[in-house]
């Protein structure tokens, strides 16, 4: 990421001609847009280079399988212009490390994921994070997954990450979080999906996050 800290679009809209029409109304707030299954599946792997050209493309496939199948997958993304990547750390080391070789050969960045902003992470994700935090760090992602509707979990993530490494904040808006809050506990990235492109003013939505995110 090219900002200190900055807003994320999570475009998870199923209807290509409405993904692009909200991501060109709100580029002027966002510093990244990220591109995730809901949209892929319902357009094709096209939109991401369509979508970059209005602002840098994360691909959230997270990326969670054998170590040749994540290389195939990273590769596919970046080939179509996506700029960064987010994988499962779950999955181990070998599994991680393709992700960051394939992100390095196309001078791009590498997220991963080691918390959920939602209730189902608590028996398999909580009690894994110091690892899945070590692993991150170790294995040298550009920054991590955590979320913004927790700010006791988030805050923990920072505490482990230390000052270096970028945090990505799902869970603010439709998931209870706010960006303060958020903010507060130690992310620099806000990620909104529905508060924006379910409001009927994307645009101004947007730059009331984008402004909160710059005042804070
Ligand atoms: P909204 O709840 O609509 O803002 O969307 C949240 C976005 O963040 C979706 O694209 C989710 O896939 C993503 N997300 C989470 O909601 N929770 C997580 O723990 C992790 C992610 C993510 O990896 O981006």
């Amino acid at each position: 990421m090219n900002n200190e800290k900055g807003l994320i679009f999570a475009c998870d809209l199923q209807d290509r001609e409405k993904a692009i029409e909200i991501t060109k109304k709100v580029k002027k707030y966002i510093d990244g847009v990220k591109v995730n299954y809901p949209l892929i599946l319902s357009s094709d792997i096209n939109i991401i280079s369509k979508l970059s050209r209005y602002a840098p493309v994360i691909s959230d496939f997270k990326i969670a399988d054998v170590p040749h199948i994540n290389k195939i997958i990273c590769k596919k993304a970046f080939e179509n212009g996506a700029q960064g990547v987010i994988s499962h750390s779950f999955l181990g080391k070998k599994s991680l490390e393709v992700c960051r070789e394939v992100a390095d050969s196309y001078n791009s960045e590498l997220f991963s994921v080691v918390e959920m902003s939602h209730s189902g992470a608590e028996k398999f994700i909580h009690p894994k994070v110091d690892d899945l935090c070590e692993l991150s760090k170790k294995v040298g992602v550009d920054g991590v997954i955590a979320p913004g509707n927790d700010a006791k979990r988030l805050r923990k993530v920072r505490n482990l990450l230390g000052k270096n490494l970028d945090i990505l904040s799902p869970g603010v808006g439709f998931q209870g979080g706010e960006v303060e809050n958020a903010l507060e506990a130690g992310a620099n990235f806000i990620i909104v999906g529905r508060k924006i492109y379910r409001s009927n003013k994307p645009k101004e939505v947007a730059k009331e996050l984008k402004d909160k995110i710059n005042n804070f």
